[in-house]
Formats: structure tokens, C-alpha cells, sequence
């Protein structure tokens, strides 16, 4: 067993080992730009050892930021070598990317505003106004965007393009539509003869991760392919929507945007800028419409259909979010619960799974479909604070906090053995573990851990 000093220093290690100076990789080979959601939970991490970093790491996500608003869930690193990565998204093809750096052309769960709220946290009442008020055009534009562009019909929820921009790439639900939906002729004969294996002398991922830890190869030629159709759509929404590509309103996403908006309009109240009526009104709106998601009759949200409103009943590790955004009643949050306390639900020895060990879609290595991840953690741990489970959500913390005590900050792990699983020196995972140890010790300064 190691002490959490040795712990700090070596999350400190993969940090420095993965920083590029205005941005932090999540890990060397695989994941080699930068990304939306990584960042703000690196931020969170860098925090504790250089606020000023931290900043750089948010300031440098925003150099990606379109025109209309939208913050991209990558931004490429520049140079020949990924040349072939930035040609996969062009970003080019869209008036509204930025001209300096190329980026994907979907976003990924909105993050940011808590990430921008957490530095403050570090920052004296002077430096903290000064730090929201740097950020806060660029946080206006990407929560108007998201409302105008996100929510065509004023529902409340934002819609999903691509199953990239809830974070969660294979998690069921949307692998379920996808399969049973959506699947595109050509890949389902390729698999119909078994001949989608040769794909994976293409694939880039599985040549830095055993392939049974990550998608299959359906799963990859379905998420480049539906790639390749926004593409071809110039990532214009509207004509995206009118050829009625994938559009779920996923519930990851719209939990976290719940709670961003919360933020946001904190960091507004606090430097006392003006937030617009209209989008005043989609905040509240937003709140009240993640109810919708409900299923009285299983007792837990889900992702919906954009088009049709189904709820897409397939239960993963969104179904404990809607804890995260803070907003549901203690009586189904304390439903949710449960199920984490259920250890054949949510509560293996290692929680919290991405999928419930139940669900026919469990595999405990392989990535979003079973594994446990630390920023999925995080923000559980976060809601349960929330909802009064002081104790479940330290018990969560001391759970993910054993999986590193090895020394081995990985991408994820198995919740049945705490195996460590996927891509090494994980850059979010490092960080998370120093958030947590760090806050610890702030409010507990003769505390051992
Ligand atoms: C696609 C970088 C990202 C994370 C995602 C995770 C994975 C990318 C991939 O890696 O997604 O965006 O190549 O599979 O699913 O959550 O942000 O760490």
C-alpha cells in the first residue's frame, strides 16, 4: 500500500508527463489532441498545483470555439504527423470553425462552467471575478448555442448528434438504437458475412488497446460512418436534422447541462452581467423538462428520441446522472441510490460500472459498456454530497481511490476486479485523484488519507 503522498506525486507525474503547455493530453499514443470534457476535469487536478495552468488548459479549449458558439469536442494538435486525424473532421467545411486551429465538428457534455467555477474556488474574491469575467463571453456563446441550436423546438433538452458528444461512445442506449435502427446497409451486410473483422487492420485504437477493451468493429465503421455523414452535412444542424441522422436527447448530456446552467448562472449573478431573458427562460425550461426522462414504471430516466420522445429504456451510467444535476426530487434520487447500493445493480466491489452488472449489455473490460471510469465517478460522488449521502459518496472516493493505490492511473478498470484497463497515464484520472485527495485534506488537514 502506498501513502497518498506517493499518490499525489505520481497522479502529479502523469500530468506533467501528458502537459503540452497550453493543453494537457489524455494519453500519449491514443489521445494525442486536446478534448472538451478531459480538460475540464484535468483543470480540475492542475488546480492544486498552478491555478494559473489550470486557466491555460480552459483559455486553450476555448481557442477552438466556432463562431456560432459552439466549444468542439477536440481541438488537434498541430504539426504533419496528424495531419490524417484533422482530415477525418475538416473542420474547415464549416463557415463558423475558427481559422487558427482545426477541431472536430461536435461538441461534448458541458463541462466547462464547472470546471471555470471549481478554479474560482482557488482564486481570492478579486482574482475569481476577474478570472469569470475573462471567460464569460465565450460561456454565454456556448450556452446560447447549445439552447438555440440544441433545442430547436424550445423543448428543454438539448439534442445529441453523435453518440462522441455524450462522452460515453459505445454506452448502450445508443448502441442499441444504433443496432436496431440505424445501421447502415453496407456494415450490416459486412457483418451479416463476417468480413467487418477485416476493418480492424484499420483501426488506429486497437493498436494501444486490446481490442476486447474497446468497441467492436461495427460499432467503429457505425461511429466513423455517422461521422462521415455530418461531415458531408458541413456540421450544419439543419441539415442534419432534415436527413434525420441520429438525434437523441441524451441524458448524460442534459444533466450536466442542468447543473452548467446552474454555474452559469452563478458566475453571471457574481460578476453581475446580464444573461438574456430568452435564455433565462430555457434554463428554467431545462430544470423541469430533465423530468420528462422519467419512467414511472422502471423508476429511472433515460435518454429520449428526439423526434419520436421514446425513451430509449436501455439503462447505463446515465441513469444515475440526473444525482449530478441536482435538481430531482430526494424521493427518485434516493431510488437511484439504491441501486448503487445494490451489488448486483450499480455496486460491484469496484463501482460505479458504466453498465449495471444486470443488463445484458455488461462486459466488465470493455470501455463504456461496464467498466468503471473516475470522471463518471466524480460526478455521482458530487450528486450524492448534494443529496445529504455524505457517506456513500466518501465510500465511492475510498473505492476509486484503491484502484490507483497500484501506482496505475489508467483510462478505466474492472468493477470486478479492479483490473486496470485501456489507455495508461490517463491524464483525467490523475487529476481526479489529486482533486479528490487535495479537497480531502482542505477540510480535513489531520485526516490520514
Ligand atoms: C472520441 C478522450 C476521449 C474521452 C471520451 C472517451 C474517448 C474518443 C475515442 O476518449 O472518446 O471522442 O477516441 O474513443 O470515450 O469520453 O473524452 O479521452
Amino acid at each position: 500500500m502506498r501513502d497518498s503522498d506517493s499518490i499525489l506525486s505520481q497522479a502529479e507525474a502523469v500530468l506533467h508527463g501528458n502537459d503540452r503547455g497550453l493543453y494537457t493530453i489524455p494519453a500519449h499514443g491514443l489521445y494525442p489532441h486536446q478534448w472538451l470534457w478531459d480538460s475540464c476535469f484535468i483543470a480540475l487536478g492542475w488546480r492544486h498545483l498552478a491555478i494559473e495552468r489550470a486557466k491555460i488548459e480552459i483559455l486553450s479549449l476555448l481557442r477552438g470555439q466556432w463562431k456560432n458558439g459552439m466549444v468542439p469536442h477536440m481541438v488537434f494538435t498541430s504539426g504533419s504527423a496528424y495531419k490524417r486525424d484533422r482530415n477525418i473532421w475538416r473542420s474547415w467545411v464549416s463557415p463558423f470553425a475558427p481559422e487558427d486551429v482545426t477541431t472536430s465538428g461536435i461538441t461534448q457534455p458541458p463541462m466547462l462552467a464547472e470546471a471555470i467555477v471549481q478554479l474560482g474556488e482557488k482564486m481570492d474574491l478579486l482574482d475569481r471575478r476577474g478570472w469569470y469575467r475573462q471567460v464569460f463571453p465565450a460561456l454565454l456563446a456556448f450556452h446560447e448555442w447549445l439552447s438555440a441550436e440544441r433545442d430547436p423546438h424550445g423543448e428543454g433538452l438539448t439534442l445529441q448528434i453523435h453518440p462522441w458528444e455524450t462522452g460515453l461512445d459505445n454506452t448502450p442506449p445508443w448502441m442499441a438504437e444504433l443496432h436496431e435502427h440505424l445501421l447502415p446497409w453496407w456494415i450490416r451486410a459486412l457483418q451479416k458475412t463476417g468480413t467487418e473483422k477485416l476493418t480492424g487492420m484499420f483501426r488506429r485504437d486497437t493498436r494501444f488497446v486490446p481490442k476486447a477493451q474497446r468497441f467492436s468493429n461495427v460499432d467503429a465503421l457505425a461511429l466513423y460512418d455517422t461521422q462521415r455523414r455530418l461531415r458531408r452535412k458541413a456540421y450544419d444542424i439543419n441539415r442534419i436534422l432534415d436527413h434525420s441522422l441520429f438525434a437523441i436527447e441524451d441524458l448524460t448530456f442534459n444533466s450536466i447541462l442542468v447543473r452548467a446552467n446552474e454555474n452559469f448562472l452563478q458566475i453571471a449573478k457574481s460578476i453581475r452581467a446580464d444573461v438574456p431573458p430568452e435564455l433565462l427562460k430555457r434554463v428554467e425550461l431545462t430544470r423541469a423538462s430533465l423530468e420528462d426522462l422519467w419512467d414511472p414504471f422502471t423508476e429511472q430516466y433515460y435518454s429520449r428520441d428526439f423526434t419520436t420522445h421514446r425513451l430509449l429504456k436501455t439503462p447505463s451510467i446515465a441513469t444515475l446522472m440526473p444525482l449530478y444535476a441536482g435538481t430531482i426530487s430526494k424521493e427518485r434520487a434516493a431510488l437511484l441510490v439504491k441501486s448503487i447500493e445494490n451489488e448486483h445493480i450499480f455496486g460491484p466491489a469496484y463501482p460505479v460500472p458504466s453498465a449495471p452488472l444486470n443488463s445484458a449489455w455488461f462486459d466488465p473490460i470493455r470501455y463504456w459498456q461496464g467498466p468503471t471510469w473516475f470522471n463518471t465517478n466524480w460526478l455521482i460522488a458530487d450528486g450524492l454530497r448534494r443529496y445529504g449521502y455524505h457517506d456513500h459518496a466518501e465510500a465511492l472516493v475510498e473505492g476509486s481511490l484503491e484502484l490507483v493505490r497500484s501506482g496505475k492511473f489508467n483510462e478505466y478498470y474492472n468493477p470486478l476486479s479492479g483490473e486496470p484497463l485501456g489507455a495508461q497515464n490517463f491524464s483525467w484520472t490523475a487529476a481526479i485523484t489529486r482533486d479528490w485527495l487535495r479537497s480531502h485534506k482542505e477540510k480535513h488537514p489531520d485526516a490520514k488519507r
